[in-house]
């Protein structure tokens, strides 16, 4: 099964990015992730829809947005995406979630739905039909620099057993949050194919943004 890695962006050198996409385009990065906070839904204020329309000039890798807002759906028309970028909403953060993943699903993008590490897999059972990722968060939302809430692997390894009973292998599964070398290894072995990697394993001081995602990739 392929894996896939997807490089957060908010813990790229922002002073620097268009450097660091070139480096992550060369690398052969397969997302760019991109945390988008409203500082209500979690403590802490990102990424957002002007940086998206910048990235959409300078490189041609897929997006993967992560909504860590209340009421996603009042954004969803503002994202420059197209066929290949995902965009994904945490199930808590709309009352009428399967409205707001169909009007991502009309954009002609891919939809993904975000469960915090405290939200049971079974939310998912009923929007299979729907989405193309399912986003297991392995830290709470809102910051870079976390530990791997525990149980994840657990966690990611019932998604998969879930995802087979309920007849949805095509769904790929995302983690977020400290993934290091040991634990993506751990995570990849439990049936996650999407990794989000920030400050756990590629954006170090002492490695080249090639090397640490050289380093990740043998593991998975
Ligand atoms: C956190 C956010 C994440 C972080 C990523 C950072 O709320 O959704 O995408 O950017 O987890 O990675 P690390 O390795 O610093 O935990
Ligand atoms: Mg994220």
């Amino acid at each position: 099964m392929k894996k896939y890695l997807s490089a957060s962006l908010m813990c790229a050198d922002l002073l620097n990015l268009e450097k660091a996409i070139k480096e992550l385009e060369e690398a052969g990065i397969d997302y760019l992730h991109i945390d988008i906070m409203d500082g209500a839904f979690v403590p802490n204020i990102t990424l957002g829809f002007d940086l998206i329309n910048a990235l959409k000039k300078i490189t041609r890798i897929p997006l993967d947005i992560h909504m860590m807002v209340n009421n996603p759906s009042q954004f969803i028309d503002r994202l420059n995406v197209d066929e290949n970028d995902i965009i994904c909403v945490h199930y808590e953060s709309e009352t009428h979630i399967h409205r707001t993943i169909e009007m991502i699903k009309n954009k002609g993008c891919k939809a993904g739905l975000a469960l915090n590490p405290a939200t049971p897999l079974e939310c998912a059972e009923n929007l299979t039909d729907y989405i193309d990722m399912l986003l297991v968060m392995t830290v709470s939302p809102g910051f870079a620099g976390q530990k791997l809430f525990r149980g994840s692997e657990k966690k990611v390894a019932k998604a998969k057993s879930l995802l087979h009973e309920w007849g949805s292998e095509n769904i790929l599964i995302e983690v977020d949050g400290n993934i290091s070398l040991p634990n993506g290894e751990m995570l990849s072995g439990a049936g996650a194919d999407i990794f989000v990697l920030g400050t756990s394993s590629l954006f170090l001081k002492d490695k080249s943004l090639t090397q640490a995602a050289e380093d990740i990739r043998a593991v998975l």
